[in-house]
């Protein structure tokens, strides 16, 4: 690369990126063929419109990637395409969430999703994000004492508040999402099923959590989490709704596509139907069990009693110590993680009462369970503000025998 000062910039994070535990639920490795596709030449092509309807000349092959990673993205959720269409253009989660909204829910209507400090997301019509400002957000949360979601209580409030969408699909909840329920409560007040499998869709392409597609209207998932693509997002729909969201997302909300990114895209999905990616998926939740629950031998307090995901939160101000503290303190060791609110926090977002791990990064980087036990021993050592030189050198070891490739 001519630019050395960009250059010097990416070899420095690469090299953080190799230095340290990544336990970001929402981050992962992408392989090199998925970043050969990202940095290609298909970044320099406009092809605003959809395959054979293009507005611009010159979309003969982009056509035939744009069609390829459509159908691949059916292939990879075990989709008909009578039944389903995927839309494969937008740039990622937030503006997909914002298209579908625009699609099914007049402006001011009411949108019903997961507070945010429960596990939800910002598009899901908090009130700082566009969603909350074009729609009425109705909020659901979880059962305080089970800390899980309580169907009977969401059927009460969707009655009373009759939302014209209900999205389902969290940022920060680990258990088995029963979107049969979700079904049963949308059925019963007219409402779109809208799930954000985002967290999940890794998981859900390898068959080990529970698909949301026989239940769900519309599904959008990002690319980059556990289903370890690029960064972009994909809405899938039933026939009846696809129209109106692909207008959505163009012209309604996007310009032209980012190509790369939907080459990329494909490369991913193919990836993801192999039996490899199949064995990788079942060892991130095994990890994020071993870890969830060797946290809680060393006496930490996770939230909801563990895991059936590859995510987990943990209560560290129940030992107070600060969501703040916590992530500053395992950064310094090389140990990186979110602060993030736990159910009915008190704190304020910026300080909360916990962290949020995940584990999908780390099994792409190879490790298993008796490396998890290792790192939850780190974690406690660290968040009890204890031997900090020995947990850096430790976390130099691992992440020295566990390449990211
Ligand atoms: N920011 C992502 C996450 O960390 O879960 C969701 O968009």
């Amino acid at each position: 690369m001519k630019d050395k000062v960009i250059k010097k910039l990416i070899d420095a994070e690469t090299k953080r990126q190799e230095g340290v535990l990544n336990l970001i639920a929402s981050e992962n490795y992408t392989s090199q063929d998925v970043r050969e596709a990202l940095g290609s030449i298909l970044t320099n092509k406009y092809a605003e419109g959809y395959p054979g309807k293009r507005y611009y000349g010159g979309n003969s092959v982009i056509d035939e990637i744009e069609t390829l990673c459509q159908k691949r993205a059916l292939k990879a959720f075990k989709l008909s395409n009578d039944i389903w269409s995927a839309n494969v253009q937008p740039y990622s989660g937030s503006p997909a969430n914002v298209a579908i909204y625009m699609a099914l829910a007049p402006i001011g209507s009411k949108i019903m999703g997961m507070r945010l400090d429960m596990g939800g997301h910002l598009t899901h019509g908090h009130a700082v994000s566009a969603t909350g400002k074009i729609w009425k957000q109705v909020v659901y949360g979880v059962d305080e004492k089970t800390e899980r979601l309580n169907y009977k209580e969401l059927m009460q409030i969707a009655k009373k508040e009759k939302p014209k969408v209900l999205i389902t699909g969290f940022t920060a909840y680990s258990r088995v999402i029963d979107f049969k329920q979700f079904r049963k409560i949308a059925n019963a007040v007219g409402a779109v099923l809208v799930v954000d499998m985002s967290h999940i869709a890794g998981l859900v392409a390898a068959g080990v959590y529970p698909s949301p597609f026989p239940y769900a209207d519309v599904v959008m998932t990002t690319t980059h989490k556990t289903l370890r693509g690029p960064r972009a997002a994909i809405i899938f729909s039933r026939d009846k709704f696809s129209k109106a969201i692909g207008k959505s997302v163009f012209p309604g909300l996007q310009g032209g596509p980012h190509v790369n990114q939907i080459a990329a895209t494909a490369v991913a999905l193919e990836e993801s139907r192999t039996s490899d990616f199949k064995k990788y998926a079942r060892q991130v939740l095994k990890n994020a069990k071993s870890l969830a629950t060797s946290l809680e031998v060393n006496g930490w307090r996770v939230i909801s009693g563990g895991t059936d995901s590859h995510v987990f939160l943990i209560d560290t101000w129940r030992q107070h110590v600060g969501g703040r503290e916590a992530s500053d303190r395992l950064e310094d060791v090389g140990i990186i993680v979110n602060k993030n609110a736990i159910p009915f926090d008190n704190r304020s977002p910026v300080d909360p009462s916990g962290i949020r791990i995940g584990t999908a990064a780390l099994t792409t980087r190879g490790m298993k369970e008796s490396d998890m036990k290792k790192i939850a021993l780190l974690i406690s050592d660290t968040l009890h503000n204890k031997n900090f030189s020995k947990t850096r050198s430790e976390v130099k070891k691992l992440t020295k025998k566990f390449h990211i490739k």
